[in-house]
């Protein structure tokens, strides 16, 4: 091996060492820098004759390509190398699972009322819905409640320690019927120049409030009732429009349906609505699902209507009752507690 092999053998090891690209960069200057070997062996080309100079020179020069070339290869492995380690120190697994932020659900009482609402709507009815902060006008004298109904008393009805700008006393409403009587009387207004009018048709779902609390009973609680009212409208109606809404809230039309005389300021007669599946796991108990019956006159009379040529029918349901019924809830409490073991069953 001639001197030459020997500097580019030693070039290729130094090169080989040099573990980052300073050691690169030095190892470089010791062959191809002002006093490295190469350059020095160009330098003494000087001391030699022409004939002498050309084939040494030729030599050298080739020992010089040689180091360059294996300088340069080198600079691109540890430049692919110092690529590679970056790329693995910053490497994002795109397949790990994210981190969650918890889905939230549609509350199965808000379900229950969207599918109350969607039955009625189906049957023709418009959804009303307004003040959970009534006046005594709207929760009790409309609706024919007299002076002295315990309805009224602070045991039963919240009161709110305010007047209206009108001076009224204000409660927390005990039933959704104030609402009734608030679109019955812009229903009979809008149509009040005109020889006839539409039937009302509408539901008034919501929340309502009254002085209560246990495992069936809690002081803030959801209603949706049913008004209709036109010039020929019978209790069979109010039947066969009960029948139909709860075949579909309860998707099963395996039950019967029972009017059971009952007593309420506001209807007169008045009846409590039973029903009875034939199948399932509620078989065979009669269960209280509504209370309903023909508008009292006075009330019509309330709602801005001629009660000789009005006749009107209605129903108040308990929402969460119905939501209880059809999911088997036991404890209406469970639906308030804002437990997420037993709201997360509702996704
Ligand atoms: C019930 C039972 C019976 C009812 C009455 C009215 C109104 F506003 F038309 F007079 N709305 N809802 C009613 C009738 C409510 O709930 C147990």
């Amino acid at each position: 091996m001639n001197d030459l092999d020997q500097l580019v053998q030693d070039a290729n090891c130094d090169f080989a060492r040099a573990a980052m690209p300073a050691d690169l960069e030095n190892a470089k200057a010791r062959y191809l820098g002002k006093s490295g070997r190469l350059t020095e062996q160009l330098r003494a080309l000087a001391a030699l004759s022409p004939d002498e100079k050309k084939a040494r020179g030729a030599m050298i020069n080739a020992a010089k390509q040689q180091v360059e070339a294996s300088l340069h290869a080198r600079r691109q492995a540890l430049a692919d190398a110092e690529l590679e380690a970056q790329l693995k120190a910053e490497s994002l697994d795109v397949t790990l699972p994210g981190r969650h932020r918890g889905t939230g659900a549609v509350h199965p009482i808000s379900r229950t009322m969207e599918r109350v609402e969607a039955i009625f709507g189906s049957m023709g009815f418009e959804v009303a819905d307004g003040p959970e902060i009534e006046t005594d006008w709207y929760s009790f004298t409309a609706l024919n409640n007299p002076e002295n109904h315990p309805a009224r008393s602070m045991q039963d009805t919240f009161y709110v320690d305010m007047k209206d700008t009108q001076g009224r006393w204000l409660n927390l409403r005990p039933h959704t019927s104030p609402m009734q009587v608030r679109h019955a009387l812009a229903h009979a207004k809008k149509y009040a120049d005109q020889a006839t009018m539409p039937d009302i048709r509408v539901i008034a779902p919501g929340r309502t409030y009254r002085v209560d609390s246990d495992a069936t009973h809690s002081p803030m609680f959801h209603q949706v009732e049913g008004l209709w009212v036109g010039e020929n409208v019978s209790f069979k109606d109010l039947k066969v429009m009960y029948l139909n809404f709860i075949q579909a809230f309860f998707e099963t039309t395996d039950l019967k349906l029972r009017f059971r005389p009952s007593y309420f300021p506001f209807t007169e007669p008045s009846a409590e609505i039973d029903i009875m599946f034939e199948s399932g796991p509620l078989e065979g108990r009669w269960l209280e699902v509504s209370g309903s019956g023909q508008v009292h006159p006075q009330v019509i009379r309330n709602m801005g209507l001629d009660p000789e040529r009005y006749i009107g029918f209605a129903f108040g349901s308990g929402i969460d009752r119905l939501a209880m019924l059809r999911y088997g809830i036991s404890d209406l409490r469970l639906f308030f507690d804002g437990d997420l073991r037993f709201l997360t069953q509702f996704k």
